[in-house]
């Protein structure tokens, strides 16, 4: 039921929100303070005042809903649903903690109370558009509010949401926009600014502004999250991007369970799966500032559309200036006979470390960078194949689609051996306040590897026995 509290106490409730939005992203480590302070008032007065709801029956099908399009700053929505009773203000201090019901951006199945699970920009709305209809349907009577950011109105969903909700004339839904003019950076508009163009939080339109300018014979690099670059973006750099092979440099930075504290929202983990897939693309995923540094030019040089995937921690040096660097052939960090490690990305730095294990217990592993996913460097794999009888694959990726299916690929047709992936099980990651915990958590270090290598080994033996019987 609305708690229709009276101004004075919805002050007050407001300004508890802000002390506990402050505190929770001080204990998490990480979070959007600015755009959960500005929703605060309007998310007290909804939660407060407004909204017909029951936090003992937080799926109560009569209920009013809400939904967080600016996911981003849903530590106000979480410290509104604690104060209103849906559970209790010890769980605020778990934000972004590793399996913590409060996930980096809302979680409908993680949390009592979220009605929409968001993060990415502009898709809230239409969910909200949806569930409006959908009361409509049913004869309902609850209305459906929506917080969208003056920002995030820069996404084209946002007004194909919009023209949806007037055509169906959802009477029942109310969008507020948090006009709070704040809003994400231009650091690179400083140094180049006549080069430097701000699409903003518009990455299918940044995706086609950059495939239009390729076509008067300009260079472009368009980066963005490699989430909303891949996926958000992804039919866009397809058919705009790779079907006319423009010239087009996508970077993607943040990519992989690495980015941490965000959540499953903002991990990119199946992006070297989509970009693979799309004919005409390279795909190229640096492990380190040296190799990042020349992979830069050496895209700039080469002729055509590539998508180049960058972390978001600070990245290990492992290469020194005078190791050559050609897109579509791996670099050997390490040489060996009992086994390969072929890794891509910030996994590179765990492969090597894995090696060092492995040499402590007599086994000499081969570590391959492999820094150019597409084209993959066919040679170096059936050689390793070859060589060394048994691969193992690192990458901070879905375990599906990546570096370690086009090694399979490759080897099931030209040399089959025994391959055995590390990446990311076939699942949405969690949010982790510590990235290397984070990693740890899902299998995505050397302590894997070396696990996987060992198992590599004995199974080998196994079969060497079997078949020698
Ligand atoms: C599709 C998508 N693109 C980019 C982002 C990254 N991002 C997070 S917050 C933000 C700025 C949002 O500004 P605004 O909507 O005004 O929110 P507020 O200022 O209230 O935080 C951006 C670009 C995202 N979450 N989703």
């Amino acid at each position: 039921m609305p708690q229709r509290l009276d101004v004075q106490r919805l002050r007050a409730t407001a300004a508890r929100l802000r002390t506990n939005i402050v505190k929770m992203i001080a204990v998490a480590g990480s979070g959007h303070n600015g755009g959960a302070l500005s929703a605060a008032d309007v998310i007290t007065y909804l939660y407060f005042h407004q909204m017909r709801i029951d936090p003992a029956d937080p799926r109560w099908p009569d209920r009013d809903r809400f939904v967080m399009s600016k996911g981003h700053c849903c530590p106000a929505l979480y410290a509104a649903l604690a104060e209103r009773g849906y559970f209790s203000e010890d769980v605020l201090w778990t934000l972004r903690d590793i399996g913590s019901p409060l996930q980096g951006h809302p979680d409908m199945t993680k949390t009592p109370g979220i009605d929409m699970t968001t993060g990415s920009l502009g898709q809230g709305i239409s969910s909200a558009v949806g569930i409006a209809l959908g009361g409509k349907l049913d004869r309902k009577d609850y209305r459906v509010y929506c917080m969208i950011g003056d920002g995030e109105l820069q996404e084209g969903q946002v007004w194909e949401a919009a023209m949806a909700a007037a055509h169906y004339r959802l009477d029942n839904l109310t969008v507020i926009v948090d006009n709070n003019k704040l809003e994400t950076d231009g650091r690179f508009a400083k140094r180049f600014p006549d080069r430097f163009f701000n699409m903003g939080a518009a990455e299918q339109n940044m995706i086609g502004v950059a495939a239009g300018l390729a076509t008067t014979g300009k260079l472009p690099f368009a980066s963005t999250f490699a989430v909303f670059a891949s996926l958000r973006a992804s039919e866009q750099i397809r058919t705009s991007v790779a079907y006319p092979k423009l010239n087009v440099k996508i970077v993607a930075t943040n990519a992989g369970v690495e980015i941490c504290g965000d959540g499953a929202t903002h991990q990119a983990i199946e992006d070297l799966a989509v970009m693979r897939a799309i004919p005409n693309m390279l795909v190229v995923s640096p492990s380190d500032p040296v190799t990042t540094r020349k992979a830069v030019l050496a895209i700039a040089d080469h002729m055509g559309p590539v998508y180049m995937r960058l972390g978001r921690q600070e990245a290990a040096v492992l290469h020194d200036e005078e190791t050559p660097f050609t897109l579509g052939k791996m670099t050997h960090l390490r040489q060996g006979r009992d086994l390969t490690i072929i890794a891509a990305g910030h996994m590179v730095e765990q492969a090597l470390l894995a090696a060092d294990v492995l040499a402590a217990q007599g086994v000499a592993a081969r570590v391959l960078d492999c820094h150019t996913i597409k084209p993959i460097d066919e040679a170096a794999i059936v050689a390793a194949a070859a060589e060394t009888g048994g691969i193992v694959t690192a990458e901070d990726h879905s375990v599906i689609g990546g570096l370690g299916s086009a090694v399979c690929e490759l080897v099931s047709r030209e040399r089959p051996t025994r391959v055995h992936r590390v990446g990311l099980a076939d699942c949405f990651a969690s949010s982790g306040r510590d990235y290397r915990r984070l990693m740890a958590h899902y299998r995505l270090d050397a302590q894997e590897i070396v696990r996987q290598a060992m198992a590599l080994l004995e199974k080998r033996t196994t079969w060497t026995t079997e078949t020698n019987a």
